[in-house]
């Protein structure tokens, strides 16, 4: 008997001898049994062949690719979330901010608090597993989403309120240029910077010098208030009355000036004496006047040496003073930038001693050899008088108030004193003469510097004071031409803001002066910080002032929005910063100097201002440090 299996078998084998059915089973047979019959190198050609098609296939597959790789990605790291943010990341390439060696465009200026925001922004909606369809631009710069807070590039949180806060300033009033709701938009943009900057002092620095406001401390210099002082006629032009009456409550009942302190006579004379000066001008409170009568005498022993040439320091607790340790010698710009205050006083109490020593101190230099062509050098010995270090000459640094205070007072004065206006028109020429030049490719107008007969295309920032005296100058009747060079190096310190990556100015520009050069302005490593300095903003305003240009306001405006977007600290107050130059991250210092208050605000004020008559430039002149003094009537 036959086993089941053995029967199979005899079936099948009857199949295969000729019997064509086409069934599954039979084709697979036939095909196993043709390829068994081909020999190996055809087996290896077919092989070999299909492998060929397969690799092809594969490579041409653009989707078949990315899923290989995103798998790779998630598969290796094993990491659901990481391949969601790849994923995001690939989709929203073009919002989140390239990686330097990527970057194309350097002159963009996104904010980094706005790309940060963006980031921040789809990863929490993707997580959140919303529909995604693309970055929301118009909203993304609102806050966070569900009141989430958002981290900005200090590495601070900012809460909603304050993010948006941020927003409002860099909105333009819809009323168009010209009206007078949108002069008022910016006024009352300038007024909240203003309080910002105020919010930070108050909490973290009050009484004290300077606010640190990364840190949220304070320093320290003279240990007498140096940012209250500085911005108390800020606040009064402003109109910010809360603010001033809490600050004039410390001036009275807090501020002593009997203390063992050595402060720097110019740097007291400009920000305390002036400020106080003026404060008491515009507001009448003879409690001011008080103030500057004790601080104006404490200062007055630098005045004893032996050429009359004051010292730099003095102890106002003590009654001395002395010249740094390391020198006998005063800086020029220095000892010729505290007349406009002294004569006030003296104006004031009666007094003549402080105008006499301050008066002085300008013969002597009017009369001094070492000048060229008007132009003085940096440095003047306090022993015998003289100039020292001669050969250099720049309108920035050590120099630039001299030339700004032959004219205010020629103008505080009543334009009496001829020298004064001789020295000033003199040095004028001397600029145009010796230190003018134009830039490579723009033609831009600048002021270089010399040194020993070699000329440098170096420009600091300080010297953009010069375009708003040139052109009080003119105001007052000198030559026309000071008024065309005014607007021509107007535009060059607009454009050292404007040329930067963040549209804020560094301290110090290179110029271009060689063919070939695509750039007009050149800055160094270490020349790239902002310290909030007030020079081009205070020139705008006496442009705007003068010509009715309303692209002085524009310009300032732009400049207004770049401190709020790269020095604003959400916490309160602004800093300063050590790169314009890198909008990703410019590096606060965390300092922010008294002048950003007692004239940059107030200048920006002013320059927004559509009334001639606050502060009349017929009436006040500005001590340098933006202090309004009034002009003496005729008679005195
Ligand atoms: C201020 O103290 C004064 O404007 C001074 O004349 C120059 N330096 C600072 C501002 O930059």
């Amino acid at each position: 008997m036959l086993s089941p299996s053995k029967r199979d078998f005899v079936s099948l084998t009857l199949s295969e001898s000729g019997s064509y059915t086409n069934s599954k089973q039979w084709r697979r047979q036939s095909c196993w049994r043709k390829w068994k019959q081909l020999s190996r190198l055809q087996r290896s050609l077919i092989l070999f062949t299909l492998m060929l098609l397969l690799v092809c296939g594969i490579a041409t597959s653009p989707t078949l690719i990315e899923h290989w790789r995103g798998d790779k990605v998630g598969g290796n790291r094993n990491d659901g979330k990481l391949q969601f943010v790849v994923d995001l990341k690939n989709e929203y390439r073009s919002i989140l901010p390239e990686p330097p060696s990527e970057r194309k465009d350097y002159r963009r200026r996104g904010p980094p608090v706005l790309q940060n925001r963006l980031q921040f922004k789809t990863n929490v909606s993707g997580l959140l597993g919303e529909e995604n369809h693309g970055p929301d631009l118009k909203n993304a710069d609102k806050g966070s989403e569900g009141g989430k807070p958002i981290i900005s590039w200090r590495g601070a949180v900012i809460e909603e309120e304050q993010a948006s806060d941020t927003d409002t300033k860099d909105t333009e009033n819809q009323d168009g240029p010209g009206s007078l709701a949108h002069a008022e938009s910016r006024l009352e943009a300038v007024r909240e910077a203003f309080r910002h900057a105020w919010k930070g002092y108050k909490e973290f620095a009050w009484g004290h010098d300077e606010l640190k406001p990364i840190s949220k401390s304070y320093g320290e210099w003279f240990g007498l208030g140096l940012t209250l002082i500085d911005a108390l006629d800020t606040m009064w032009i402003l109109g910010l009355k809360e603010e001033f009456a809490e600050a004039r409550e410390w001036v009275a009942k807090e501020l002593s000036f009997d203390k063992n302190v050595d402060v720097n006579l110019f740097e007291s004379t400009i920000r305390i004496l002036g400020g106080l000066l003026s404060t008491y001008h515009l507001t009448g409170d003879l409690m001011f006047l008080d103030k500057a009568k004790d601080i104006g005498s404490r200062l007055m022993p630098a005045f004893n040496t032996a050429s009359k040439i004051p010292y730099s320091d003095v102890n106002i607790g003590k009654g001395t003073a002395h010249p740094p340790r390391w020198t006998s010698d005063s800086t020029v710009a220095e000892v010729t930038s505290i007349q406009l205050e002294f004569r006030e006083l003296s104006r004031l109490t009666g007094d003549t001693k402080y105008k006499l020593a301050v008066m002085e101190v300008m013969q002597q230099v009017h009369k001094l050899d070492g000048k060229k062509d008007g132009l003085v050098p940096m440095f003047i010995n306090t022993n015998n008088g003289l100039f020292t270090h001669q050969g250099i000459y720049t309108l920035g640094a050590r120099a630039d108030s001299y030339y700004e205070y032959l004219l205010k007072q020629w103008i505080q004065g009543g334009k009496t004193e001829n020298e004064l206006l001789d020295d000033y028109l003199l040095a004028v020429e001397g600029v145009k003469k010796n230190l003018l030049n134009k830039s490579i490719p723009k033609g831009l107008t600048f002021v270089g510097e010399l040194s020993h007969g070699h000329f440098s295309p170096k420009m600091d920032h300080l010297v953009c004071f010069l375009p708003g005296t040139l052109a009080l100058g003119a105001h007052y009747g000198l030559p026309a031409d000071h008024m065309e060079l005014a607007e021509q190096l107007m535009e060059t310190c607009y454009q050292m803001y404007a040329q930067m990556e963040t549209g804020l100015s560094p301290e110090i520009v290179h110029f271009n002066m060689h063919e070939g050069s695509t750039k007009d302005v050149n800055v160094k490593m270490a020349d790239r910080h902002n310290l909030l300095r007030p020079e081009t903003v205070e020139s705008l305003f006496y442009l705007y002032r003068f010509t009715q240009d309303k692209k002085y306001q524009q310009w300032g405006w732009e400049i207004l929005q770049n401190f709020n977007k790269y020095t604003k600290v959400p916490t309160g107050g602004y800093t300063s910063i050590n790169n314009v130059c890198d909008p990703s991250y410019p590096s606060p210092r965390d300092k922010m100097e008294s002048f950003f208050l007692g004239e940059t605000l107030k200048y920006f004020y002013l320059l927004f201002s559509e009334d001639p008559d606050l502060i009349s430039l017929d009436k006040y002149v500005f001590n340098t440090e933006a202090h309004p003094l009034p002009i003496w009537p005729q008679a005195e």
